[in-house]
């Protein structure tokens, strides 16, 4: 949940700070956390230096206001420093020259203490009163929203950024099979983080902190180790969204053996500008990399990026192919794919294939390929790596094998 009030480019605190500020007129409105035995101010508004006061600074809360405040030891609106002897003897008053005070605590939604919001002023403020300490208050609700998001997204933004400054990625690869030959065509790479929890989560969070780009770029950069276990006529799958297609490829690309590579582009986002890849794609499917579309028939535009982007691959994402086989309305919308294919000259793989009757019914309809648990689970075993390069047998071995958990639940 984005914070409601954080639309423009400032953030919702410090715009709850900048309305307080207006509001009271005071010299100075901080927001600041209490941690470590000290406040650490990160908001404010006003004339904050001449406090000696900055965001990310901070105070002892030994000899400052706040921690009294928050304790019911101080009042919460001090009009005039001078004439309160228990503030009088603060280190802070004369540190900071404080001549008015008002500051309310800030609780967190879950309750927990984050700190506080104050206004000082260098001056007495002779009708600083209980109103001004109420209205700081309801500020402090909506700032305990804030706060709580600022500091989940902090927390996030640190995880993801430790994923990638360990390389924290571990790559699955799972098998792409031809339903003609029985061959694997290619092993799709998935990230996976052992450390985080599923993979379109973490892409989730990487995405809400701004870190998407180089988790996939690392994701990409691992795949590309693994390159070495495939046969000559196989293809390693990488995925991409379109924004990090369209800048890392042309990049990356120079020094790979394009032939046996297979660029899926995830149609999870919106694409901008279609010419732009194609351009920078061209050259590169000239020395042979293919193009896929990922997860077609899931979500965004799936039939648009087809069209524009003629891919060499349509995979076909298993919203469709679960229980195609009892659903007329699931094989219509495969055969629309099928003949698409047909047209631009590309091929069609089933994804998430977990059943014989859903590899039946692909099949049938002219898939090209198919992935799913059926045929293998993802994995990060070499020696699956190897035995699916060389097997010649992967979807007479599917067939042979009982039904299992990933099988038909009926
Ligand atoms: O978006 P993309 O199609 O690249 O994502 C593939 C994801 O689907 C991987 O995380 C993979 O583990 C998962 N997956 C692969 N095969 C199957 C399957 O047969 N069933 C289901 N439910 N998920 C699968
Ligand atoms: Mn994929």
């Amino acid at each position: 949940m984005r914070g409601a009030l954080s639309g423009t480019g400032e953030g919702g605190v410090d715009r709850l700070v900048r309305l307080a500020h207006d509001h009271l007129g005071m010299g100075l409105v901080y927001v600041a956390e209490f941690t470590g035995g000290n406040q650490v101010y990160r908001a404010v508004a006003g004339d904050a230096a001449s406090f000696g006061v900055g965001v990310g600074g901070a105070h002892p809360l030994d000899g400052s206001y706040c921690p009294l405040m928050t304790t019911g030891e101080i009042a919460n609106v001090i009009p005039d420093s001078a004439e309160n002897a228990r503030v009088q003897a603060l280190s802070a008053t004369s540190d900071m020259g404080i001549g008015a005070y008002v500051g309310v605590p800030l609780y967190l939604p879950n309750g927990d203490l984050y700190g506080s919001l104050c206004g000082l002023s260098h001056a007495p403020e002779g009708d600083l009163n209980a109103r001004d300490a109420k209205f700081l208050s309801l500020l402090g609700e909506f700032l305990g929203e804030e706060l709580a998001e600022e500091r989940r997204l902090g927390q996030q933004r640190q995880a993801v950024r430790h994923v990638l400054d360990t390389n924290a990625i571990q790559i699955a690869l799972q098998p792409v099979v031809d339903l003609l030959t029985g061959r694997c065509v290619s092993m799709e790479a998935l990230a996976r983080f052992p450390s985080m929890g599923a993979p379109d989560v973490v892409f989730a969070q990487a995405e809400e902190v701004g870190l998407r780009a180089e988790v996939e770029t690392l994701a990409v950069r691992k795949a590309l180790e693994l390159l070495p276990v495939l046969e000559g006529d196989q293809s390693l799958a990488v995925n991409l969204s379109p924004d990090v297609a369209l800048h890392l490829m042309p990049r990356t690309a120079i020094d790979q053996p394009l032939h046996q590579l297979t660029l899926e582009i995830t149609e999870h986002a919106a694409v901008e500008n279609y010419a732009e890849i194609r351009e920078q794609v061209r050259p590169l499917r000239e020395r042979g990399l293919q193009l896929a579309i990922d997860d077609a028939g899931a979500g965004f535009a799936s039939l648009r990026h087809i069209i524009e982007l003629q891919p060499d691959i349509i995979k076909i994402d298993r919203a469709i192919i679960a229980d195609i086989d009892r659903d007329p309305g699931r094989r219509s919308a495969l055969t629309t794919f099928v003949l698409l294919a047909l047209d631009i000259g590309g091929k069609v793989v089933a994804e998430g294939v977990e059943t014989r009757q859903e590899l039946a019914t692909v099949a049938s309809l002219g898939v090209d390929a198919a992935q799913g648990y059926l045929l293998a689970r993802p994995s990060t075993d070499p020696t699956d790596f190897a035995r699916w390069a060389s097997s010649t047998t992967l979807l007479s071995d599917a067939l042979a094998r009982p039904a299992d958990g990933a099988g038909r639940k009926t």
